[in-house]
């Protein structure tokens, strides 16, 4: 079974990496993603967790490389898929497991759960259940970091699966008529639920930007230095008011489209096993790991020593989330609403 997948070279970096200190930080954003995501795949599987959960194993180069060029003042809109993209932005570690966990220490009181992580004060505008929201929401953060005129971004993640919303062709036009400081960031993992892209997904996604004449850049979204650079320039051209931009990231999703997806499907398959091992060996933090090492940019122990404080945190936070109170129900009447004049709150 093929996913119609394009297979992309290993990235080329014909322009400069990032100097040792950034190029560790990278590292150690993916790491934190993975080791957060494969606690949630085992507490999951143990039962543990409230709802269901949808992982970012094998995709974490594309948050890490995309947000290690913003700021907390800077807004990023995610998906389902959300946990890396909000650990990436700087989202706390903690109050997302309390969250996920339902507790009332979560980031959002353990009302929103894993598809609703948000903190608005380090703009990370929320995971988000509905497909394609994102994208409408995204825009208009760069609508008023544009109004606001002080050099704001706005990034956009959604899936393959979102590229076929109409929201999509609004988005992109509306931004590239408006000149709006929004990265639109597609992360084509081959997958729409179980439904591969070749049988749901007309031409090529980033020809849909190029229709708008938008600058586009279609990268190894397994390798984090690919991601990096393309984001660079296209965070730099929405700060300088050059407008929005189209990343294409070329990636696989390792993990079921949620856990415990095989409750669902029975024995009903809708990919090939050797497929996934496959892209297992194209791992963004194995292959990331060799290049550090390679380069003599870093030294082992570096690394290892990231790996441990890692892994430190993330026991830390579940020892968090499990200790935590479970949210309270009554907080459903009174956080639907923002209030009435928020900035006067
Ligand atoms: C508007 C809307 N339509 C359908 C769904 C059901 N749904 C949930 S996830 C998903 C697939 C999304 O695929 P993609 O955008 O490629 O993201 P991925 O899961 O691959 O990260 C679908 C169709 C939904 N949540 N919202």
């Amino acid at each position: 079974m093929t996913t119609g997948l394009h297979q992309t070279p290993a990235g080329k970096h014909p322009g400069a990496g990032p100097p040792p200190a950034e190029a560790l930080q990278l590292f150690e954003s993916m790491v934190l993603i993975r080791r957060v995501e494969e606690r949630l795949r085992d507490d999951s599987a143990a039962g543990k967790l409230p709802g269901a959960v949808h992982l970012y194993i094998g995709e974490e180069a594309i948050a890490a490389g995309v947000c290690a060029h913003l700021t907390a003042r800077d807004y990023a809109t995610s998906t389902h898929r959300g946990h890396g993209h909000f650990l990436a932005k700087g989202g706390d570690v903690r109050a997302m497991m309390a969250e996920i966990w339902a507790k009332r220490e979560g980031i959002c009181h353990g009302m929103g759960g894993s598809m609703h992580v948000a903190d608005i004060s380090k703009g990370i505008l929320g995971a988000n259940g509905i497909v394609g929201a994102g994208l409408a929401i995204a825009t208009g953060a760069g609508f008023g970091a544009k109004l606001d005129g002080d050099g704001k971004v706005a990034v956009c993640f959604f899936g393959d699966g979102a590229s076929n919303q109409g929201s999509l062709m609004e988005t992109l036009n509306v931004s590239t008529l408006w000149r709006l400081p929004v990265v639109f960031v597609c992360e084509n993992n081959g997958f729409s639920e179980f439904s591969p892209a070749a049988a749901v997904t007309a031409g090529h996604i980033s020809d849909r930007a190029r229709a708008f004449a938008m600058p586009c850049a279609e990268v190894d979204g397994n390798d984090v230095i690919d991601v990096w650079q393309a984001a660079g320039e296209a965070v730099r051209r929405a700060r300088e008011g050059g407008g929005p931009s189209f990343i294409e990231a070329r990636t696989y999703r390792i993990q079921g489209h949620f856990e415990a997806e095989a409750f669902v499907l029975g024995k009903g398959r809708y990919r090939d096993p050797d497929e996934i091992e496959a892209w297992k060996h194209r791992d963004p933090i194995t292959r990331f790991r060799s290049r550090l090492l390679e380069s003599g940019s870093v030294a082992e122990a570096d690394l290892e020593g990231v790996e441990a404080t890692v892994l430190d945190r993330v026991a830390d936070a579940v020892a968090y989330a499990e200790a935590g109170q479970p949210a309270d129900p009554e907080l459903a009447e009174t956080l639907m609403f923002a209030p009435e004049h928020p900035r006067e709150a």
